[in-house]
C-alpha cells in the first residue's frame, strides 16, 4: 500500500488545523503532512516490532539522541520527496518552506547524541534488531543567541507546539521507585525509518508523570500546594536536558535522571524476556544485550541486579553471570572532567537499594582483585568505590563484556593510559569501532546535487545503502566529473550565501574559500587558534594590501556550556574579530568571519555541503574521535587537521596528497611539553604577539567584562593550570603556513577538485553503516531481520 499524498495530505492537515489547507498555517501543514506519514509506516511499525521482540536484541541506552528534523529523513527513506512536493504545489505551497517550519529535536549536545541518532538510522537500515532508550526530555539543548557578541541562552521547547512524530504509550507506563518519590514512566515512540526497507525501528524515550494526575488524599487535607509541589518534582526529572558536553556536574537530577531511563527501560527489557521466554532469567543475556553509550546509562549495572536478585529470584552469583554477559561500554572520551563519579550518599538518599548493590560490587571486586594478585595500590585505584565515591567507568569495565573506544588512536589510547589496569587484566574485552555517520542524512538529504552526481557516475543509488560502492569509482574522476563537482559546491555556496544573509545578516562571496570550523565550544578542540590565524591573516593584509591569497570567508558554529566561561569568553572574541573584519574599508571583503548562532543539526544540514575546508584541529589526543570530519570528507571539503581522533583514519583512507595534516602528535607532546614555554612562542614566532596583544591593546573590545584578558593570562602564565594547556602556541606556526599552502592550493581549481573527488569516492569507511555492521557481528550476536 503506498501513499497518495495528493489525497491523504489534506485530510490530516484539516484534522490537524479543522480547517481546509488553504487556511491552515505552514505549521500546520507540517503537522498534516508528517502525521500523514506515520499513517503510512503504521503497520510495517507494528510488524517489525513484533518480530523483533521475539528474538535476540540489541538494546542503545543513551542519555542523549541529537535527532534534528524528522519529515524530509522519512520522506526520502520511503521515496516520497517528489510526491510530497506536488500534493504541496497542489496549495501553491513549497515543500522546502513547509521542512523549514520543523523543530529541531535537539536532545543532544553534540557528538555523543548525533552519532546515536546516525546508528539507529543505520540499525533500520540494516533491518537489525535494535531498539533505543533515552529521556523525553520537555526542553532539548538550549537556543543560543547572541547579546552584544555574549551568547545568551534560552530554553527551548520543542514539542510544545505539537510534534506528530512521537506517540504516547500510555498502556505501556511503568513504574520507576525512589525512596522520596514514586513516579510513572511513560514511554513514547519514534519510528525509525531506514532507506530501501519496510523494516522501521523505535526509539523509546521516557518521560515522567505523576502516579495518579493529583494526590486526592492531599487535596482534601488541607495539603493542596504539597500536592503540587510533588507533582512538579516528578515533571522535573525529564525537564531538561544537562548541556554540558564532555563534563561531569554532579547535580542530584541528573543522577535522577539517569536513574529513571536506565529503570524503566529494564523493566520493560525483563517483562518482555518472560513474556516470550519465561521465568528462568538465567538465560536472559542470550536474548538481550545493552550498548551503554559513555557511562551515563551506568546505573543499569546495578538496577539489572536489583531485578534478578529481588524481583526474580536470583542470588548473586548467577545475576552477576547474567549482567556480566548483558552490558557492553563504549567509551567516548579520555578528558578527566567528563570522567562521572557520584558522592555514594546521593545513592543512599535516593535508591538504598542500588547504593548497597553498588557497595556489593565493590566488596566482590577487591576480594576477586586480591585472589588475582593485584596489590593493594592497584586495587584502591581501580575499584568501584573509593571512600564515598562511586566511579562509574570503572564499574562499567567491570561489568561489561566489551569496551569499546570510537576511533583507532582513541582506542589505543585507552588501552595505554585511561584504561591500562582492566586492559592489564582483560585485554580480550577491548576492541575498537571507528564512528561513523549515516550518509542518507548527511549526503543524500543535504546535498541532492551531489547525490545526483553520485547516482550519474555509478550508475545506481547503491551507493546509499552501501557507500563503499563508492570507492569503485576513485579513478572516475575525469575533467568532466571534476568541473561538475566545481559547478556543484559553487551553487552550494550560492545557496548557502543566501542563507547566511538572511539568518545572520551578512554578505559572503561564494568565490571565497569557505573554511569552517562546527562543534561544542571547549578549549581542546582550540577554536582560539583557528581565530588567531584570522586575526594573524587580516594583520598581514592591513600591512600588504597586494597580499596574494584567495578570498576568504571564516564559518564558526559552536554552542558553550553555559558554565564555562573560557569558552564563552572564546565566543565573544570570535564575534569581536568578526565585527573588526568584516567592516574595515582597508580588507574590503576579502576576509569575512561569520558565526552561525545557534548551531544545531539542520543548520549543519546548510553548512557542510557549501564547505571547502574542514577545520578538525583539535590537540592530538584529546578529540576521542570526531564526527563531523567524516560528514565534510563525504561533501567534498578537506581536512585541515591534526593527528587526532578519526582525522587519522581519514589520512589513511585518502592519503598525504589529499589532507592538510599539521601539527604535534600524541606521541611527541609529552616530551615536547616538558620544555613548553608558550613565553618562547610569543616572542619569537611569526605573528604571534601582534595577536595576543590585540586581545588587550584596545584592538578588540570585550565590554569590560576582563573576559579578553584572562584568555592572554591562560595561554602566557596559566594559573591553577599550565600556561596553555592545549598547546595553542606551540602549534601556530604549522597551522599558519598548512593553511597558508591550503589556500594558495586552491587556486589551481583542478588539482583542488582532483582532492575533493579522492575524498568523497573514499569516505565509504565512515559510513555508520559500517559502524554498525562491525557491533552487529562482532559486540552484539546479531542479524538483520527483514520483515518480508
Ligand atoms: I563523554 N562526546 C560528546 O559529544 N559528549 C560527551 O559527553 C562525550 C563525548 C564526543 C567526543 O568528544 C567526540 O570525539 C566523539 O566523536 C563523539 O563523542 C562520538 O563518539
Amino acid at each position: 500500500m503506498t501513499l497518495d499524498l495528493t489525497q491523504s495530505l489534506p485530510s490530516h492537515v484539516r484534522a490537524t488545523s479543522g480547517r481546509p489547507v488553504e487556511d491552515s498555517t505552514l505549521m500546520e501543514v507540517w503537522q498534516g503532512l508528517s502525521a500523514a506519514i506515520v499513517d503510512q509506516i503504521a503497520d510495517n511499525w507494528a510488524a517489525t516490532t513484533e518480530r523483533y521482540a521475539k528474538g535476540r536484541q540489541e538494546h542503545y541506552f543513551s542519555a542523549e539522541f541529537l535527532m534534528g528534523r524528522a519529515l524530509l529523513n522519512n520522506l526520502s527513506n520511503l521515496g516520497l520527496v517528489e510526491k510530497a512536493r506536488e500534493a504541496l504545489a497542489a496549495y501553491g505551497l513549497d515543500l522546502g518552506q513547509v521542512l523549514e517550519e520543523e523543530p529541531d529535536a535537539a536532545l543532544g549536545n553534540g557528538g555523543l547524541g548525533r552519532l546515536a541518532a546516525c546508528f539507529l538510522d543505520s540499525c533500520a537500515t540494516l533491518d537489525l534488531p535494535v531498539r533505543g532508550y533515552g529521556i523525553l526530555y520537555r526542553y532539548g539543548l538550549f537556543k543560543q543567541l547572541f547579546d552584544n557578541g555574549f551568547q545568551t541562552e534560552h530554553p527551548d521547547p520543542w514539542m510544545e507546539e505539537g510534534y506528530p512524530f512521537v506517540i504516547r504509550r500510555e498502556e505501556r507506563s511503568r513504574i520507576v521507585s525512589y525512596a522520596d518519590l514514586t513516579v510513572r514512566a511513560v514511554p513514547y515512540d519514534i519510528a525509525i525509518t531506514g532507506y530501501g526497507t519496510k523494516n522501521v525501528g523505535t526509539l523509546r524515550l521516557w518521560k515522567a508523570e505523576p502516579i495518579e494526575e493529583f494526590d486526592y488524599d492531599a487535596f482534601n487535607s488541607q495539603r493542596f500546594t504539597d500536592a503540587i509541589v510533588d507533582r512538579e518534582r516528578t515533571m522535573d526529572i525529564s525537564r531538561v536536558l544537562y548541556p554540558n558536553d564532555t563534563t561531569f556536574e554532579g547535580k542530584v537530577l541528573r543522577v535522577r535522571q539517569q536513574y529513571f531511563f536506565c529503570s524503566a527501560s529494564l523493566q520493560e527489557i525483563v517483562a518482555n524476556y518472560v513474556r516470550h521466554h519465561g521465568t528462568d532469567l538465567t538465560g536472559f543475556a542470550e536474548y538481550n544485550a545493552v550498548q551503554l553509550n559513555d557511562t551515563h546509562p551506568v546505573l543499569a549495572i546495578p538496577e539489572l541486579m536489583r531485578i534478578l536478585m529481588d524481583e526474580h529470584g536470583l542470588g548473586w552469583e548467577e545475576a552477576w553471570k547474567v549482567v556480566s554477559k548483558t552490558f557492553a561500554y563504549t567509551n567516548h572520551t579520555v578528558l578527566a572532567e567528563a570522567l562521572e563519579t557520584w558522592d555514594i550518599h546521593i545513592f543512599d538518599r535516593l535508591f538504598p537499594r542500588i547504593a548497597e548493590i553498588v557497595r556489593e560490587i565493590d566488596r566482590r571486586f577487591r576480594i576477586d582483585m586480591a585472589e588475582r594478585g593485584l596489590d593493594q595500590g592497584t586495587i584502591d585505584y581501580m575499584a568501584p568505590v573509593a571512600g564515598n565515591t562511586v566511579r562509574m567507568a570503572w564499574i562499567a569495565c567491570y561489568a561489561s563484556y566489551s569496551i569499546n573506544g570510537v576511533a583507532a588512536l582513541h582506542t589505543e589510547i585507552i588501552k595505554r593510559d585511561t584504561l591500562k589496569e582492566w586492559h592489564a587484566i582483560w585485554p580480550e574485552r577491548f576492541n575498537n569501532k571507528t564512528n561513523g555517520v549515516t550518509p542518507r542524512r548527511w549526503l543524500k538529504q543535504c546535498n541532492p546535487r551531489l547525490a545526483a552526481l553520485l547516482d550519474e557516475v555509478t550508475g545506481s543509488d547503491a551507493w546509499v545503502r552501501d557507500l563503499t560502492e563508492l570507492s569503485k569509482f576513485t579513478e572516475a574522476g575525469t575533467d568532466e566529473v571534476l568541473e561538475r563537482l566545481a559547478e556543484i559546491k559553487h551553487a552550494n555556496k550560492v545557496d548557502f550565501a543566501a542563507w547566511v544573509k538572511e539568518r545572520e545578516g551578512v554578505e559572503i562571496d561564494p568565490d571565497a574559500i569557505f573554511d569552517v570550523q562546527i562543534k561544542r565550544l571547549h578549549e581542546y578542540k582550540r577554536q582560539l587558534l583557528n581565530a588567531f590565524y584570522v586575526l594573524d591573516l587580516y594583520f598581514r593584509m592591513k600591512d600588504d594590501p597586494t597580499l596574494d591569497t584567495p578570498n576568504r570567508v571564516f564559518i564558526f558554529g559552536a554552542k558553550a556550556a553555559p558554565g564555562y566561561i573560557r569558552a564563552k569568553a572564546i565566543i565573544k572574541l570570535i564575534n569581536a574579530i568578526a565585527e573588526l573584519v568584516n567592516n574595515d574599508e582597508d580588507i574590503n571583503g576579502r576576509i569575512k568571519v561569520v558565526f552561525v548562532h545557534n548551531y544545531n543539526v539542520s543548520p549543519a544540514e546548510h553548512i557542510i555541503p557549501a564547505a571547502d575546508v574542514s577545520e578538525q584541529i583539535s590537540m592530538a589526543g584529546k578529540e576521542a574521535s570526531g564526527t563531523s570530519n567524516m560528514k565534510f570528507m563525504m561533501n567534498g571539503a578537506l581536512t585541515l587537521g591534526t593527528l587526532d581522533g578519526a582525522n587519522v583514519e581519514i589520512l589513511e583512507a585518502v592519503g598525504d596528497e589529499n589532507a592538510y595534516i599539521f601539527g604535534a602528535t600524541d606521541d611527541e607532546l609529552p616530551e615536547l611539553r616538558r620544555h613548553y614555554d608558550p613565553r618562547w612562542h610569543y616572542e619569537n614566532v611569526p605573528g604571534l604577539k601582534r595577536v595576543i596583544d590585540a586581545l588587550t591593546d584596545g584592538t578588540l573590545d570585550d565590554s569590560n567584562s576582563g573576559w579578553f584578558h584572562d584568555i592572554r593570562h591562560s595561554i602566557l602564565e596559566g594559573g591553577y593550570d599550565p600556561a596553555d594547556v592545549y598547546y595553542v602556541l606551540g602549534d601556530f606556526a604549522a597551522y599558519r603556513e598548512t593553511k597558508d599552502r591550503m589556500a594558495a592550493d586552491y587556486r589551481d581549481q583542478k588539482a583542488w577538485n582532483a582532492r575533493v573527488w579522492a575524498n568523497i569516492s573514499r569516505s565509504g569507511r565512515f559510513s555508520s553503516d559500517r559502524t554498525i555492521s562491525d557491533y552487529a557481528r562482532e559486540v552484539w550476536h546479531i542479524e538483520g531481520e527483514p520483515i518480508d
